[in-house]
């Protein structure tokens, strides 16, 4: 079956809230965040952006690009409980909602709790109930995959819903520029254009070997969305109660400098996902599985406080003290797994929907 995804992400969030509140507000050239010293703006409305004010731009600099640009304080804490009322719209329609910040999530409609058979439906529901009972303007973006639905949310901003069907995906994604692309920041993207890679078609010239010459591990990506393929699913992160990666090895390890070089990648790796994911849990769980194929696992709990991501660093001195509680001898090793998981009397959320308190 064909999913439906839709990606909503709010117009100049913070500031439309303040726009919202004060009437005076509006129609000037607006930014959120401290005027002086070393302030940044979180964001700006559409009209100080005519000027080049973006977010996290120096305070100094958004007024030199705008002299007349008023500046209001930041207020987050408010913004958290606007989320949180938005949440509650999507609630009616799915469970599966992926909060990507305060502003912005993925919802799965493909099983929609209303039975609307089309997602463009969904979306412009949305849509209108943010603006009617909440007072703001949201994008949305329509398609079969994550990947499109972000990129679609973003093509007619502000107050944009574009609907990207299968049939239409491959030319799409052809047009787009690679800055466009999940992932592709502005050191990808030089690497790209160094490559002649500007748009969605340049990228699909290049093989998957050619792409993991350059780009490594993100290649498959890389290479999935130039062909408009994402079946990452929609997380609703109260689902996830762990989180982990393992590596099987193409050959057995036992030298004791070889098993940390191992961990010492996997608590890399382990680290990066968390962040991505925002991700934490209290439970640190390493498994070996040896070259007979017989495993061992060592647990230790409350391994950080409430909801603190841990670090690498932090995850390879825990992990190291598994291993040594393993007291694995010299037996040749298969396979490294490392996770963290929820303990059981934890609250099994993220750490951005506790922070959101969706
Ligand atoms: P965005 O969705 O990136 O920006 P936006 O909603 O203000 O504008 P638009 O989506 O229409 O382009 O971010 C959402 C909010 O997050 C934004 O209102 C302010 C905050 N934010 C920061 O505090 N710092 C930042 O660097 C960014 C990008 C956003
Ligand atoms: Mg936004």
């Amino acid at each position: 079956m064909v999913r439906k995804i839709i990606h909503i992400d709010m117009d100049a969030f913070y500031a439309s809230i303040e726009e919202r509140d004060n009437p005076a507000l509006r129609g000037i050239p607006l930014a959120v965040g401290q005027a002086d010293g070393r302030g940044v703006v979180t964001t700006a409305n559409y009209e100080a952006r005519r000027f080049g004010v973006r977010s996290a731009m120096s305070s100094s600099k958004a007024r030199k690009l705008c002299p007349n640009l008023t500046f209001v304080q930041c207020r987050f804490e408010y913004y958290k409980t606007v989320s949180a009322q938005i949440h509650q719209i999507f609630k009616e329609y799915t469970d599966i909602i992926e909060p990507i910040s305060l502003d912005e999530a993925f919802l799965d409609v493909s099983n929609n709790l209303r039975g609307i058979e089309l997602g463009i439906d969904i979306a412009r529901e949305i849509k209108q109930r943010i603006r009617n009972d909440i007072g703001l303007i949201a994008s949305a973006g329509v398609s079969y995959n994550k990947f499109l639905a972000k990129i679609a949310s973003d093509y007619r901003k502000p107050d944009g819903l574009c609907v990207i069907p299968p049939e239409r995906a491959m030319d799409f994604v052809a047009k787009m520029p690679v800055e466009a692309f999940w992932g592709v920041g502005p050191v990808t993207a030089a690497k790209m254009h160094n490559l002649g890679i500007y748009t969605g078609e340049d990228l699909r010239k290049f093989s998957l070997p050619e792409l993991r010459l350059h780009f490594g591990k993100a290649a498959k990506q890389y290479f999935d969305f130039a062909r408009a393929i994402d079946n990452r699913p929609v997380e609703s992160y109260r689902e996830r109660k762990s989180n982990g990666c393992e590596h099987t090895f193409d050959h057995d390890i036992s030298n004791k400098t070889e098993i940390e070089q191992q961990l010492l990648l996997l608590c890399n790796e382990l680290a990066e996902r968390l962040q991505k994911h925002g991700f934490s849990g209290h439970t640190l769980t390493l498994k070996v599985r040896f070259a007979d194929f017989t495993q061992i696992t060592r647990s230790m709990s409350g391994i950080c406080r409430g909801t603190t991501i841990p670090d690498s660093s932090l995850l390879f001195t825990l992990a190291q003290e598994l291993m040594n509680k393993a007291d694995i001898q010299e037996k040749p090793i298969r396979l490294l797994g490392l996770s963290i998981s929820k303990s059981d009397s934890g609250k099994n959320l993220s750490p951005l929907q506790m922070y959101l308190d969706l």
